[in-house]
């Protein structure tokens, strides 16, 4: 890739209803290795988009709700078409420390990574430090357990929202077929495995506060049946059972 020194990285945010914490979370961007900043609106309902457009952002609407994986669809095609190198993506709710950035970016720029997470479980007791309820605790360590032996990977955590992810990765992946919800997380990990791109994990950590945008039990639920679902599909299409459009080139 381009030497790390030219290499343009953009940061992009997938917001919906992020206006108490917006403004903050960009401000802890540092911009001595980030070139760009984009913030995607997905039609929130509180003063996201005019927060965004008085900042030093990119900023797109979308005219009505999508999602946030429909979201993070047109976060990563502005991306490309401004001509990222290395795109993160980091959640406009403050919950993901922006200063980890340059160490999020670090393994796609040495070479050795086209996809990184930032992983709340790589380090122990971080998830519980962070307020991380202990249902989603539980959730998320039976949940990876069950990834990681459909995928014969070993991560410590594969529902970590901070991720980084090269060009070649986003020009190669169909993320473009993805669910417009909370699973597309699972499915562009799984393509990253299936289409044989080299994951890193990085420690990270999360902080749960009133202001964070935080998935209830119900669509947490759902999210975790979706992904086993999609694991699933992964199986059946490996084994040429029934193909899915997801995993085809
Ligand atoms: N586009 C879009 N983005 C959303 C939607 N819901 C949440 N987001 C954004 O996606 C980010 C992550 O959503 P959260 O609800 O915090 O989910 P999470 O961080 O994966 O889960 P938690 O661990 O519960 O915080 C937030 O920063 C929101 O701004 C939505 O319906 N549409
Ligand atoms: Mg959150």
């Amino acid at each position: 890739m381009t030497s790390a020194a030219d290499a343009n990285v953009i940061v992009i945010m997938p917001a919906y209803n992020a206006a108490a914490t917006l403004e903050r979370t960009v401000s802890a961007i540092p911009r001595d290795i980030v070139n760009d900043v984009i913030v995607v609106d997905d039609n929130s309902s509180d003063s996201t988009l005019k927060i965004a457009q008085r900042l030093n952002v990119h900023t797109i609407w979308h005219p009505h709700n999508v999602g946030y994986g429909g979201n993070q669809r047109t976060c990563y095609l502005e991306a490309l078409q401004r001509g990222a190198d290395v795109v993160v993506m980091l959640h406009p709710d403050g919950q993901y420390e922006p200063s980890l950035i340059p160490r999020m970016v670090e393994p796609i720029l040495r070479g050795d990574a086209d996809l990184v997470l930032g992983s709340r479980f790589a380090a122990p007791g971080q998830a519980r430090a962070g307020g991380m309820p202990l249902y989603k605790i539980v959730a998320n360590r039976v949940l990876t357990g069950a990834e990681n032996w459909i995928l014969g990977t070993s991560f410590s955590e594969m529902h970590t929202g901070y991720r980084a992810y090269s060009k070649k990765f986003l020009m190669t992946v169909p993320f473009l077929r993805n669910n417009n919800g909370f699973v597309f997380d699972s499915e562009i990990l799984m393509q990253a495995i299936h289409f044989g791109f080299s994951v890193a994990e990085v420690p990270a950590r999360s902080i749960y506060f009133d202001d964070a945008s935080s998935i209830g039990f119900k669509p947490a639920l759902a999210y975790g049946l979706r992904t086993l679902g999609v694991g699933g599909r992964l199986i059946l299409h490996r084994r040429g059972i029934f193909r899915c459009n997801r995993f085809e080139p």
